[in-house]
């Protein structure tokens, strides 16, 4: 290390050592004096300044894996969901106090420099987030890995209410300067479209085909560190961006064609552009394809020339890496490796099979059938033409074996068939990764058992052992020690510290669940936490909330199948109740109800929804008949940085997905984790949070899956329930009465009819259910301290779900890959 000039933090780093290097950094990095700068320049020298002393760990981690030659994750995902960074690099560099010193000592707040922090939103919800905890988790461990990805220049929009409906701003994420990115400009690989193919024979007298493709783009790599927990490590985030390979054509600019001399460029930008809102649904589009194909072509070629060492045997490849799809999304890599290395290489078609197949395995992350990607051939077939030739080769060969095992069957065949002949002749992306992966995973129990009983079912039939399950984790240094340091305080004195690196140590927390004194302390972190949010709400939303009600949260993706509709029915329900008397105001227990959630602008009913959540809470939070009993707040534009203060405050998550719908679910977790008690169906990871915590500290409603299935089956009839249950019927008409609306009876029409004619999830069925659900919340909240006891067993037993263990599961399950210490 004697060639590195970059300091490392010792414990003998001082506060004045800090301060001089952060007033470097501001001028000479930011060219100004300390008098003179901004907040965003202040915020701009502490990164730089805290980052120096990731670098050497970072250079070091590099040169040790060169040496090491040991099997690396390549995590190839269309999203990381980040947050944000300056204090997870504080926290992993342990230099959270020095720094916070030395800004006092200039009279600099650290907390300011922190909250102009943008956080980079290149994700859409659960599948980006758990991407970026896999990859702390990876680096924590010790596990050599990169994650791969694109660098969208616009992510997630930003979410604003205008007259309480839904509008989407451009989220110019990079605007300020993004000082956690080493751009690579000469680094850059080219990636090649369309175009045509050719066969010749070779010297050999065996078939090569030649693609001509009629265009090409650059990708440019953009490093990011991705620092351990305490453990020295610093793992690689490379994201790509899309660079033209000629700028603009000079001679088309000189003869004064100035548009059209830079059309090139910015449709080869485009494709980096932005992310595509969309979440849990496909986004059958073009671009949305170039995305794809960029982002893994470059990813494959940077691992293939730049990180393995030149001379490496591809026969060999397995030995060095696992490429983990995540999603469909990167699903195209698999015809192109075996592009690579059939066409480039000189293998022979088998051999590259045999190659191929041990390097990637896939993660489906849905099971909404309509969520699973499909590509129509005549697309693909423009776009990449070379590729559809070799899936159609690998689906002959594999419906040969399907034949060949099942003779005469030849409904089979077609069902398993990669290329899917109607409505239009399409590749089905997930059974494409289904039949090369080497590995198939669901992301919970009940999640894997659906995929391989309905979804997968034929190929789960002829490959059993290729089916297993991973269930999603959280890391606890972002969602417990950065979000909730109260609590991880209130943690470190009763259990000692280490837990955070391995969290079902937190099971020695049970016992505290009775100590009076540890009740009275962790409903002391609670309350603090519920003025953290109120400051917040209040500051950035000019929302005010009352701190001494219950905290029940929904927060997530607006989607009808999680059913933010069931939550407000029993919002809806719960008014009506007070105001027709029904139940006394001084009866009710407080309650807080928030909202967070973004929905994809184009799903229409999801906007109506949000709108209908704006307009309900319009009323009822401004008649006085309600006092401050039933208040609901929706802060705009939920993120990585809002979750963070709002989940450890929360006394109750909302997990009420129609079972059999969401695959998994992370927020349960993170709610857990924090000391709130859940309110849920058997769906997703709530069945596993459920097993863990305790029926009794749990609160289950609900149709469960094989119920839902038998219920659909035999005729749904949403309309029955409604002219059976009273107070539903009450709460479907006060909405439809223009109650919410001004007087205006159409504006919810759509929703309301949506749920008496057709109701896909199921709302009207587990309304009641519901219901008597919430009416023992408030029983069990009116014992503090009982609620408090189950709280604190939430969070004692759920330990299990770190991405740590997600991670040691990946690694004996799917990757056989070891740490490297
Ligand atoms: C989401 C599921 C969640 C799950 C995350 C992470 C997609 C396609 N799927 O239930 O809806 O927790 O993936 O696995 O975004």
């Amino acid at each position: 290390m004697t060639d590195l000039v970059v300091p490392t933090p010792t414990p003998d780093l001082t506060v004045d050592a800090f301060t001089r290097a952060f007033l470097r950094e501001l001028n000479f990095g930011q060219g100004v004096e300390l008098a003179a700068s901004s907040v965003n320049d202040q915020y701009l020298a502490l990164a730089r300044t805290v980052r120096q002393f990731l670098i050497s760990r970072w250079l070091e981690t590099q040169k040790r894996q060169r040496e090491a030659q040991a099997k690396s994750i390549a995590y190839l995902s269309a999203e990381f969901l980040l947050g944000r960074q300056l204090d997870n690099a504080l926290l992993a560099t342990n230099l959270e106090e020095i720094a916070g010193e030395a800004l006092r000592g200039l009279d600099i707040d650290l907390a300011e420099l922190r909250d102009a922090e943008v956080e980079p939103g290149l994700g859409n919800g659960g599948l980006g987030r758990l991407a970026a905890c896999f990859i702390d988790s990876l680096a924590t461990m010790s596990v050599p890995s990169i994650g791969y990805g694109i660098r969208y220049e616009y992510g997630i929009f930003r979410q604003t209410f205008v007259d309480g409906k839904q509008v989407e701003q451009p989220d110019n994420w990079l605007e300020l300067g993004s000082p956690w990115e080493f751009p690579h400009p000469e680094a850059a690989v080219t990636v090649s479209f369309g175009g045509t193919t050719s066969v010749e024979v070779d010297e050999n007298g065996v078939d090569r085909t030649t693609w001509t493709p009629s265009w090409s783009v650059l990708a440019m790599p953009y490093n990011y560190m991705v620092p351990g927990y305490h453990n020295g490590r610093v793992n690689t985030l490379r994201l790509w961006s899309a660079k033209a390979t000629h700028a603009f054509d000079l001679s088309t600019f000189n003869a004064g064609e100035y548009a059209d001399a830079v059309r090139s460029q910015t449709f080869a930008e485009n494709i980096s552009k932005v992310l595509y809102p969309e979440d849990s649904t496909p986004q059958g589009k073009e671009l949305r394809l170039q995305q794809q194909y960029f982002f893994v072509a470059a990813s494959i070629r940077n691992f293939i020339d730049q990180v393995l060492p030149e001379d490496f045997d591809l026969h060999r490849l397995s030995e060095r890496v696992m490429f983990q799809l995540n999603d469909t999304h990167p699903v195209i890599a698999v015809p192109e490796l075996m592009r690579i290395l059939v066409d480039e290489k000189g293998f022979g078609w088998d051999e590259a099979w045999a190659v191929t197949r041990k390097c990637f395995a896939y993660t489906c992350h849905t099971l909404l059938p309509e969520a699973l990607e499909v590509w129509p051939t005549e697309l693909l077939g423009r776009l990449l033409p070379r590729h559809l030739e070799i899936i159609y080769q690998i689906n002959d060969d594999f419906l040969a074996e399907v034949r060949a095992a099942h003779p005469g069957d030849e409904l089979r065949a077609r069902r398993m068939s990669i290329v899917a002949e109607h409505p239009e002749r399409a590749v089905r992306m997930a059974y494409l990764a289904t039949v090369a992966g080497a590995k198939v995973n669901g992301v919970a129990e009940l999640h894997s058992q659906l995929l391989r009983d309905k979804v997968l079912d034929d190929f789960a039939t002829m490959w059993p052992e290729k089916f297993t399950n991973v269930t999603n984790g959280v890391t606890p240094r972002r969602f417990m020690r950065l979000s909730n340091p109260p609590l991880s305080r209130l943690i470190t004195e009763a259990i000692g510290s280490g837990w955070l690196t391995d969290l079902e140590r937190l099971s020695e927390l049970e016992p505290y669940a009775k100590d009076a004194e540890f009740v009275r302390r962790f409903q002391e972190v609670k309350g603090r936490n519920k003025r953290r949010l109120a400051g917040v709400l209040e500051h950035r939303d000019g929302i005010e909330i009352n701190q001494d009600a219950m905290l029940d949260v929904m927060v997530k993706r607006l989607h009808e199948y999680k059913r933010q509709m069931l939550k407000v029915l029993h919002v809806v329900t719960q008014y009506d109740r007070i105001l027709s008397g029904e139940l006394k105001v001084e009866d009710v227990t407080p309650r807080t109800v928030v909202f967070g959630a973004k929905a994809a602008p184009g799903y229409r009913m999801a906007k109506d929804i949000i709108w209908l959540i704006n307009s309900v809470a319009k009323v009822v939070n401004n008649d006085p008949a309600v006092q401050d009993k039933l208040k609901i707040a929706f802060p705009a534009n939920y993120n990585v940085t809002l979750a963070e203060t709002l989940i450890p405050a929360a006394d109750l998550s909302e997990q009420i997905s129609l079972a059999g719908k969401e695959a998994s679910g992370t927020g349960n977790m993170k709610f857990a984790l924090n000391g709130a008690l859940t309110i849920g169906t058997l769906d997703g990871a709530n069945v596993e949070i459920r097993e863990l915590v305790g029926g009794e500290n749990f609160f289950l409603f609900g149709l469960d899956e094989p119920a839902v299935a038998a219920l659909v089956d035999s005729g749904y009839h949403p309309s029955s329930y409604y002219e059976q249950n009273t107070s539903l019927r009450r709460a479907l008409d006060l909405i439809a009465s223009g109650a919410f609306s001004d007087g205006d009876r159409h504006a919810f029409e759509p929703i309301v009819s949506n749920l008496l004619y057709q109701d896909r999830f199921l709302v009207l069925a587990d309304y009641q259910a519901y219901l008597d659900a919430q009416a023992e919340v408030d029983l069990a909240y009116a014992d503090k301290d009982a609620w408090a006891g189950k709280a604190i067993l939430n969070i004692s037993r759920s330990g299990f779900f770190s991405s740590d263990r997600s991670m040691r599961d990946y690694l004996e399950r799917i990757w056989h890959a070891a740490p490297v210490h």
